[in-house]
């Protein structure tokens, strides 16, 4: 069954998807805000806040043993847990145990249970920051002289905020307890350390890219202390922490400009400290490890290593090094990265949104601090050798041509992905192979995309209103035409990447947009045909109506069809969000550089057990199941990990067969006819 008919099997529950008696019981209980303990007004839970997140992390163990010990009745049992649990423990601990709990155990997962959206779960938490408004000559017009204000579209976007929550929760930093000794015994997940940086890094490239486009300098790292904090940060009013708004506490903190950093407790009787100066000291010795290539008891570092030393606080062998390179907090070891969302996020008497996961990245500051993360791991990869792609592939890639999917002249249903296939294979394969189409008017070099407005009703019993401006692509197809030279099948990985033109030298820069296989025959001139909604980092199913984007496709059937294929296998709801594919360009075009490179799928597959295999979005998601292997044996980022050969990319990847270079241009558009797949 093709990709593109098993989505038309899901739906959302406005528009009669099937909710589930336990989906039920689980979107209830997250829907439900005022059943929690109030005993303590001064506790908010903090995901970076060690102690907290090993307390979640127990007791997600907890629910896990519970379904282990109920199989008929697992999540009923869960939730009643939950409901009791909610009772003497903090509430956003709760929920932060039980979507960690859902989001891998498979009482849960294999029966698609999934954790309600963002937007419905904790409305509160995705209020934009004020009416955005759509076009560039608007910002201007209405939010007055400050030009980081029109960066709000994008660091306020519900789902951008949902994606980078899920991540945490996916790869939360305690490990994840093992599925099935719960109790007893802790995973961590492979190269999580490494995901960490790669992760944040696309994310950061991505507001980069944006800010150009705004004509906005590159966001600048928060790498001195004790200097006051430019950016201030006020949320909207709305925005709260805690759904209960009866509760004094659940507001977040507002940080005015040219704040400084200050120390704070970190010890219940308020006698020890998280300094600045500690934090500089951690720098520092990072500092060191970097430059040197070693840690300071001589092992050479390694990317996962160096990422799970910044990030985290709990990773069984490398404890040692956190202990040496991290700080202390109640006790606890903690990473330089979690320790500045913590010092941020307490700048203010009410912690600010640097304190949660999902609602950091609305805050400007956010950007400036992972920047600086990222730059010290960025420092240890410049002083490594440039990649060595001298070994030659059996492949000769001749282009990738782009068509926009409203201009083909196919069905947009079921038959959606065969018929765009052989319309590539007529129009650029056989005896056209070598023809150049760029002058073929389906063919385009320039893509696009619009900004959107959707009204949501974030407080449901006030019936107040909010307008949400979002980006949308124009949607397209991709055409690879590859010849394969030698005389048995060749499995070709493809990787996708784009950059604007002026940061085409900077490689942390370059966006990814793709990355599957496809299998070339021998001696063959094939025209791959790739959906660009089916992006190996992007959320699945891709949401892109105004409904999906506030809700959870929910699957019509869960049985397997006749293939023995559960047409809901192949999604999860981890991943980039599909409307923010594509930067948002210029109005007047801007100029970015589109990267194909194939590597040898044999080299780069990873042995994950057949059943296991149902997320489409392995980017940043990675494993299915926690013990598994990441899928893709090359480093993340993968060929733009390494330094580029003489600082030049085009020196990099000039005269290999297996890459290919190409000139797009993205231009923000007022309108264009968006696809609606109809079964
Ligand atoms: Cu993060």
């Amino acid at each position: 069954m093709s990709l593109a008919k098993a989505r038309k099997g899901l739906k959302t529950e406005k528009k009669g998807g099937k909710v589930s008696p336990d989906q039920k019981l689980l979107n209830q209980f997250f829907e439900t805000h005022d059943n929690h303990n109030k005993s303590d007004k001064n506790f908010k839970f903090s995901h970076f806040h060690p102690g907290h997140a090993e307390d979640a992390f127990k007791l997600s163990a907890e629910f896990m043993e519970i379904a282990n010990k109920n199989p008929d009745n697992a999540i009923e049992k869960v939730v009643e847990h939950a409901n009791k649990a909610s009772e003497t423990s903090n509430l956003e601990l709760v929920r932060h145990a039980l979507m960690m709990f859902i989001s891998h155990h498979p009482s849960a997962r294999n029966k698609n249970l999934r954790i309600p959206p963002l937007i419905k779960r904790s409305p509160g938490s995705t209020v934009p920051k004020k009416k955005q408004v759509s076009t560039a000559e608007k910002f201007k017009e209405t939010e007055g002289e400050n030009p980081e204000l029109y960066m709000n579209w994008y660091r306020e976007d519900p789902n951008l905020n949902e994606h980078h929550e899920h991540w945490h929760i996916v790869y939360g930093a305690t490990g994840v307890p093992d599925l099935d000794n719960p109790l007893t015994k802790r995973v961590h997940k492979d190269r999580h350390g490494e995901l960490f940086v790669y992760m944040h890094r696309q994310m950061l490239a991505r507001y980069d890219i944006e800010r150009i486009g705004l004509g906005l300098s590159l966001v600048k790292p928060l790498d001195d202390y004790s200097a006051p904090i430019e950016e201030g940060y006020h949320p909207n009013e709305n925005l709260v922490d805690a759904e209960d708004r009866n509760d004094p506490y659940s507001t977040f903190g507002s940080r005015d400009h040219k704040k400084q950093l200050r120390n704070i407790p970190s010890s219940k009787d308020k006698t020890e400290e998280l300094k600045t100066e500690d934090m500089q000291t951690s720098r520092e010795k990072i500092e060191k490890a970097v430059n040197c290539g070693k840690f300071y008891n001589d092992t050479k570092i390694d990317i996962d290593t160096l990422g799970a030393v910044l990030e985290s606080y709990q990773n069984g062998n490398v404890e040692h090094l956190i202990e040496y390179y991290g700080l202390k907090y109640y006790g606890d070891n903690i990473g330089l990265h979690g320790s500045g969302h913590l010092i941020i996020g307490n700048i203010t008497d009410d912690p600010g949104v640097m304190s949660q996961t999902r609602v950091a990245a609305r805050d400007p500051v956010f950007w400036r601090w992972h920047r600086h993360i990222d730059n010290l791991v960025k420092t240890w990869e410049e002083n490594q050798e440039p990649n060595d792609f001298s070994k030659s592939l059996p492949v000769k890639l001749q282009d990738v041509i782009l068509v926009f999917k409203d201009k083909l002249p196919i069905h947009h249903g079921e038959t959606q992905d065969e018929e765009a296939a052989e319309f590539g294979k007529k129009s650029f394969g056989g005896e056209n192979f070598c023809k150049d189409v760029s002058k073929n008017d389906i063919v385009t070099n320039e893509l696009e995309t619009k900004m959107k407005t959707r009204v949501w009703t974030h407080i449901a019993d006030s019936g107040s209103t909010e307008e949400i401006d979002f980006l949308f692509p124009r949607e397209f197809y991709y055409y690879f035409r590859v010849e394969n030279t030698s005389a048995s099948e060749f499995i070709a990985t493809f990787r996708v990447f784009l950059v604007p033109e002026e940061l085409a030298e900077s490689r942390v820069h370059w966006i990814e947009l793709d990355k599957f296989k496809e299998s070339l025959p021998a001696n063959s001139k094939t025209v791959v045909c790739r959906d660009c909604d089916m992006s190996s980092i992007v959320r699945q199913p891709p949401q892109k109506t105004d409904d999906e984007l506030d809700d959870t496709a929910l699957p019509i059937d869960t049985t397997p069809d006749a293939e023995g294929i559960n047409t809901n296998d192949t999604f999860c709801d981890c991943g980039w969000p599909f409307h923010l594919l594509l930067p948002r360009g210029r109005k007047g075009g801007m100029k970015f550089k589109l990267l194909v490179f194939i590597s040898d799928w044999s080299e780069d597959k990873v042995e994950v057990p057949k059943e296991n295999i149902r997320c489409g979005s392995i980017s940043f998601c990675g494993a299915q199941k926690p013990a598994d292997k990441y899928p893709d044996n090359k480093p993340m980022g993968y060929p733009l990990d390494r330094p580029f050969k003489n600082n030049s990319y085009k020196e990099t990847f000039a005269g290999l067969n297996n890459a290919v270079i190409k000139d797009v241009s993205i231009k923000l558009v007022k309108d264009f006819p968006e696809i609606v797949e109809g079964c």
